[in-house]
């Protein structure tokens, strides 16, 4: 009884050593293998040379388009798209800061109509954050004169006229930079990743 209880266990001893039932077949470890590949190619990030660098915009959605309640539809169509919110406020400009804000088109004969359109009410300011936000955010916003913006745009499917076009986005990288600071304190803004960025970009 003792003998083959001895034997019984040497045998089991014996089939842990060599591996029998621990060691995946050649099989099952090139399938774990190739789901391990899959899992990292489906996270793997191009080298960042070529990718895209990341940039900031200055949307503002005017006093019509607050007044007729687009903040909503706005900062949803920019957070649908996959771009980054990192600030956000609403805010009764002043002449000065409108004045600074269009600087180059302080001369222009429509100025004091375009002063007079954005004092008249608060102002939606935003930063978003993406892959060419400055250019995505000019073609999400549709051409300066909503009857030449394409329907499917913010302009094109909100406004009718220039004098109330609804909103602004920042023309360059550098005036983005610019107009952020321009309407937010450093503190305003929020450095936070975003849960879904390897969801928004490969
Ligand atoms: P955008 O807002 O598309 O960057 P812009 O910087 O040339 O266009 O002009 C700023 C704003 O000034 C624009 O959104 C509406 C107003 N504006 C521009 N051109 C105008 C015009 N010809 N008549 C009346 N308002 C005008
Ligand atoms: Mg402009």
């Amino acid at each position: 009884m003792f003998l083959t209880r001895v034997l019984v266990l040497l045998v089991a001893r014996l089939a842990v050593v060599s591996g029998f039932g621990m060691v995946q077949p050649p099989i099952a470890a090139s399938m774990a293998a190739s789901r391990s590949a899959t899992r990292g190619a489906a996270t793997a990030r191009a080298p960042s040379a070529v990718r895209m660098a990341m940039e900031r915009t200055y949307i503002m959605i005017k006093p019509d388009g607050v007044q007729r309640g687009l903040v909503g539809e706005i900062l949803q169509r920019f957070e649908k798209r996959g771009y980054q919110l990192k600030g956000l406020k609403l805010y009764t400009a002043s002449e000065e800061l409108l004045r600074q804000h269009y600087k180059d088109l302080v001369e222009k004969k429509f100025f004091p109509d375009l002063l007079s359109y954005m004092l008249s009410g608060p102002v939606c300011c935003m930063v978003w954050e993406g892959e060419n936000a400055v250019k995505m955010g000019r073609q999400m916003l549709g051409a300066t004169n909503p009857q030449e913006s394409q329907p499917g745009t913010i302009r094109g499917d909100y406004s009718i006229v220039v004098g109330r076009n609804i909103c602004h986005g920042s023309d360059s990288p550098e005036n983005a930079e610019i107009e952020i600071g321009l309407w937010f304190d450093e503190d305003e803004l929020c450095a936070w990743e975003s849960h879904s960025k390897d969801w928004v970009y490969e």
